[in-house]
């Protein structure tokens, strides 16, 4: 009896010690996710997910070290619905779980509300997708952002309808979200900053499926060019309902359209060259193959084309973790100031640093139109 007594607690014994050994020698590194999976965009907010577990595993794989210890990367995936109070809801949760920093959200309606809550508790957030511009300009020294912002997608798009597509007369409608109003304001100025007309200005909302009323009255405006600010949810069946309706105008949107899911949505209203969108980041010569790289990486381990933001996600959180690594520490408040100062770090996604209010510097946007059903890269500007 008392040699086998004698055993459990040497059994016991080990135990505990392998157990302080791994403490010892290992760093658990806890990285948030928001986005909304579930709701009308949950394809777009699963993508992004997908590329922060893809980013997870590979750090993991890789073993990195931080601050000599092996680090264990774990994500804290949250769904905020697209919502602004479900959004502040995650963010909440998040801090309450004490991760050392957050990728996300994938909305600008999310996004900033979110930022105050991470501000206040000091952790670092990257957001891959949110281009309102007001996201980094709050004063927060914890926010950054990867992508390009509506002013400069807005402003380009506007440009390219009068100087390339030729538009004449331009008809406008937003989705009344932080977003879509935004990027669609800074189109129109983009616009007439050309010298074109902007005939009609008209709204919807980020839930809507019916657009019979506002197409009508566009329709009498007889648009060349219809401009959507919105999400590609919503764009499918109004590019559904222009065409019943008989509007053979082109349709031009930000990036919350240009996704490989559109045409799927649209359910074949879209011609070939009628739709234009534009990506908020880019990458050129040949920095163009670790983006290929990446989505076919992607396609094959998701069994599923990239959407949109899944390689600025995997950046976003590879960005973060180099960070932990220079500072030799994950605690925000250590790897906080080497966040900001990065520059010249080679993702997929291209070059990036980050400039004083946290937002990417020198960001690219990527043009692109449909054909046979498949997004078509134009070009990369900047
Ligand atoms: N940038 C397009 C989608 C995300 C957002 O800014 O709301």
């Amino acid at each position: 009896m008392q040699i086998k007594l004698n055993s459990v607690v040497m059994a016991a014994a080990l135990a505990l010690g392998a157990q302080s050994t791994w403490a010892q020698e290992t760093i658990e590194v806890r990285i948030g996710h928001v986005g909304p999976t579930s709701g009308q965009i949950a394809h777009l907010g699963k993508d992004n997910e997908l590329g922060a577990r893809m980013a997870v595993e590979d750090l993991n794989a890789k073993g990195v070290k931080i601050g000599g210890k092996k680090a264990v990367f774990k994500l804290f995936a949250e769904d905020d619905a697209g919502d602004p109070k479900q959004g502040t809801a995650a963010a909440q949760k998040l801090v309450d779980s004490k991760v050392h920093g957050v990728i996300g959200h994938l909305n600008s309606g999310t996004s900033i509300p979110a930022s105050r809550v991470y501000s206040d508790a000091g952790i670092p957030q990257i957001s891959p997708s949110a281009t309102n511009p007001q996201f980094t300009r709050q004063g927060f020294k914890t926010t950054f952002r990867v992508v390009a912002d509506d002013v400069h997608l807005g402003g380009t798009l506007g440009k390219y309808s009068v100087g390339t597509l030729k538009g004449k007369s331009i008809a406008v409608i937003d989705d009344r979200t932080a977003y879509g109003m935004g990027v669609a304001n800074e189109f129109e100025k983009g616009v007439k900053g050309a010298g074109g007309k902007v005939v009609a200005r008209e709204f919807t909302n980020d839930k809507a499926t019916d657009f019979t009323a506002i197409l009508t009255t566009l329709k009498g405006k007889s648009p060349d060019i219809v401009f959507f600010g919105g999400m590609d949810a919503v764009a499918g069946p109004m590019l559904r309902q222009m065409k019943q309706l008989g509007i053979n105008a082109k349709f031009v949107g930000g990036d919350g359209i240009c996704s490989s899911g559109l045409p799927d949505l649209a359910q074949g209203a879209m011609a070939d060259d009628q739709v234009y969108c534009a990506e908020a980041g880019g990458v050129e010569g040949a920095a163009k193959k670790s983006m290929e790289d990446f989505k076919v990486r992607f396609k094959e381990r998701n069994k599923a084309e990239v959407q949109v933001y899944a390689p600025y996600v995997y950046d976003a959180l590879m960005v973060m973790a180099d960070a932990m690594v220079k500072a030799n520490s994950p605690e925000p408040a250590k790897y906080l100031p080497v966040l900001a100062k990065t520059a010249g770090y080679k993702g997929v996604t291209g070059t990036i640093a980050f400039d004083n209010k946290g937002d990417i510097k020198n960001g690219a946007l990527t043009l692109y139109t449909y054909r046979g059903g498949k997004r078509a890269e134009l070009a990369v500007v900047r």
